[in-house]
């Protein structure tokens, strides 16, 4: 095995963190900044990989790379996030463990590209045959798709992801893929209505407008645009409709675009066009925007919306007409068969956000992220521990930040802060977000992670940096107010019905079979769950799921803000490796040992340096490497010997190792050309 030379090039940096001496801050950033201007933009923290954003294409995710990295372990190339992607594969397939691939980092930082990284490439190496092939493809191709219906351009990302993303890939025994399942995590609609400045809507409607039929774009697009310069669409258009699909897809995909563009300005539209388009009387569509329907002690209760409501209705009503699960349903494919699946999850999330106004979305995207550093911290510590228990070696503790305090802040039960919400979106009489705002200042104003000026006691009275409509809080990755106007609104926004309902009448039958929950019949009085309790349902169920499975973590960076090749801001890098923990992480990787592996190939390594076990070692491996350090008198304390593995505590150790093993190999070299020699 040829293991760890790549790891320990001193020209390209050191490839894994846990090697690196002295390990601080700064030589931590040095050698991340050393890598990546050598185009090394992976490194590891033991199995964990760091992931540097290049802003622009490597010659690294190539066939022949795939080849390269196919069936070797891990340590023996150098760091790629196709070495991660082939350890999971091949757990999955050869042990039978259920992996997950978990991948997190800041918008823009590269997540959505790896996601795509690690799925090309376990399609690349698993499997073969023609209904094999049909799989990889159906799933490959969903990406364009959904990346079409969910991803924008935003301040941060030219292609940033506005929903979160979970793939289960389903493997049969011999490590053939079956299917996959996706589930989404809430997207952000009101992108749909209103983008913020220097923002676009979703790419679909660029592509649909772009890739238009005449005829389409007469009926429609083209008049809702040059009419109103709408604010849907604020950018001119540079895609091209990318996807093919079939041919009710795309049919889907017009409809959809088409009622998602137009309700919302149904009030600026000639209402009978759009009645004339979908087969909905003109009456029932009038009304859907004038009432809205609100269940109370399970009757239902009719109510004229105001001005600012009716202004406001078409935009709540009409973002809800983006039959997103549609897509997501087209591209699920459930294997048929009764056999033990075995699962890959590829978790691809939207980042965390930071804008200059925070609403209920950059709420909800933070509170995720939350969630999964959370999980990253449960499992890198819960892992190291046990494997130190089952190598039966003693456990030193490592203090650092734990985000639970946090997560509380949001999701408890009692007094987190969506719980609030909950309450006073429920809550009879007037609910507004002031007064949710009042609630949270109550209950939180003494958690050391809520900021607000609105209580009395307030810590944050004279701090003027915070408007009184705003609130703050200290995540993680750092601090973010968020502006607290819409939040019941958004919190509700699943209960507007009457809109689905004139929908459901409507004459085109594409346009009824989308709206099923408009159906009279199927009219359910209780009340739908809020978006905030839907969403922390679907994020705890996420998290039981991704916790009984092996994690492959992808810690992604982003080196600057301009979206740029060749830039490493020290500072913005240096932000990020603090919230992420990552020092953390090396230090509790080498809490007590820096490095740790198998006998076998240690002894496979390092046998040359030894008489005794050179060049056969007839015996268990475990025997071996102790002769073997005997030999090279490496001090006792030094090393540790695990059931399965050996744990050398100084990366100093390994490094005398590779020194020794490197002049082992050159004196046997200069011999072997003496003989040669000899011989002519
Ligand atoms: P994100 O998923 O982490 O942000 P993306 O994966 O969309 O970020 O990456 C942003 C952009 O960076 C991409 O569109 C590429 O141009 C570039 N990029 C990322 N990774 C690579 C790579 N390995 N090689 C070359 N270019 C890359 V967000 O979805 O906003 O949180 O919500
Ligand atoms: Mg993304």
């Amino acid at each position: 095995m040829e293991a760890k030379t790549s790891l320990l090039d001193n020209m390209i940096g050191v490839g894994d963190m846990v090697l690196l001496e002295p390990l601080n801050e700064d030589s931590f950033i040095n050698n991340l900044k050393k890598r990546f201007d050598h185009n090394e933009v992976y490194t590891y923290i033991g199995s964990v990989v760091i992931s540097i954003n290049p802003y622009r294409p490597l010659p690294i995710y190539s066939p022949e790379k795939v080849e390269e990295y196919r069936n070797r372990n891990f340590y023996e190339l150098s760091p790629h996030i196709f070495a991660l992607s082939d350890e999971a594969y091949r757990s999955l397939r050869d042990q039978d463990k259920d992996q997950c691939i978990l991948i997190t980092g800041e918008s823009g930082a590269g997540k959505t590209e790896a996601s795509k990284l690690v799925m090309s490439y376990v399609a690349a190496v698993c499997g073969k045959g023609a209904e094999v092939n049909q799989v990889k493809e159906q799933l490959l191709q969903s990406n364009p798709v959904l990346e079409a219906f969910g991803n924008a351009k935003t301040v941060r990302n030219d292609n940033s992801s506005r929903f979160g993303k979970y793939m289960d890939i389903e493997f049969d025994f011999k490590g053939d893929p079956l299917g996959g399942v996706i589930s989404n995590y809430l997207l952000e609609k009101s992108r749909v209505v209103k983008q913020p400045r220097g923002e676009r809507n979703f790419h679909i409607f660029y592509q649909i407008l772009s890739g238009a039929s005449e005829d389409f774009l007469c009926k429609c697009c083209t008049y809702t645009i040059s009419r109103y310069d709408s604010s849907f669409l604020s950018f001119t258009i540079p895609h091209t409709l990318c996807f093919v699909g079939n041919a009710i897809f795309l049919n889907y995909c017009y409809w959809i675009s088409f009622i998602y563009v137009f309700t919302p300005y149904l009030f600026l539209l000639e209402l009978k066009e759009i009645c004339e388009l979908t087969g909905i009387d003109q009456s029932v569509l009038e009304r859907a925007f004038s009432f809205r329907t609100v269940e109370a002690k399970q009757e239902k209760v009719s109510t004229t919306l105001n001005v600012a409501q009716v202004k406001r209705g078409p935009d709540f009503k009409g973002k809800n007409c983006f039959k997103w699960e549609f897509i997501l349903h087209e591209y699920t494919i459930t294997a048929q068969t009764k056999v033990r699946k075995k699962v890959m999850g590829v978790l691809d999330i939207y980042g965390f956000e930071i804008f200059e106004d925070n609403s209920f979305e950059q709420f909800i995207i933070n509170y995720c992220n939350e969630k999964l550093q959370q999980i990253f911290i449960e499992l890198t510590l819960k892992e190291e521990q046990e494997e130190y228990i089952r190598e039966g070696i003693e456990w030193t503790h490592i203090e650092y930040f734990n985000n639970a305090i946090i997560c509380d802040l949001i999701e408890n039960n009692q007094t987190g802060i969506l719980a609030m919400l909950d309450e006073e979106c429920l809550r009879p009489g007037t609910v507004t977000d002031e007064t949710f705002l009042e609630k949270l200042n109550q209950v939180c104003a003494t958690h050391q992670h809520f900021e607000s000026r609105m209580s009395k006691c307030s810590r944050f009275l004279n701090d003027t940096s915070l408007p009184h409509s705003c609130f703050r809080i200290q995540h993680y990755a750092g601090k973010v107010m968020y502006q607290v106007e819409g939040f019941v609104d958004k919190n509700n926004d699943l209960l507007y019905r009457d809109l689905s309902q004139a929908m459901w009448k409507a004459s085109h039958s594409l346009i009824k079979a989308l709206f099923p929950e408009g159906n009279p019949a199927k009219i359910n009085l209780k009340r739908p769950p809020t978006a905030g309790s839907q969403f922390k349902a679907s994020v705890a169920t996420l998290m039981k799921n991704l916790q009984t499975k092996n994690p492959n973590y992808i810690r992604c960076i982003k080196p600057n803000d301009k979206k740029a090749a060749h830039v490493f801001n020290d500072a913005l890098v240096c932000h990020q490796i603090r919230y992420l923990g990552l020092l953390e992480n090396v230090r509790v990787r080498r809490a007590g040992y820096a490095f740790r592996q198998a006998y076998e190939p240690c002894l496979e390594r390092y046998k040359m340096l030894c008489k005794q076990t050179w060049p056969h070692w007839r015996g268990p491996a475990r025997a071996g490497v102790e002769v073997l350090f005997n030999e090279l008198e490496i001090p006792e304390e030094e090393f540790s010997f695990g059931r399965s593995k050996i744990f050398i505590r100084n990366p100093r150790t390994l490094f005398k190792l590779e020194d020794l093993r490197k002049q082992r190999l050159e004196d046997l070299a200069t011999l072997i050309q003496k003989i040669y020699r000899g011989w002519k």
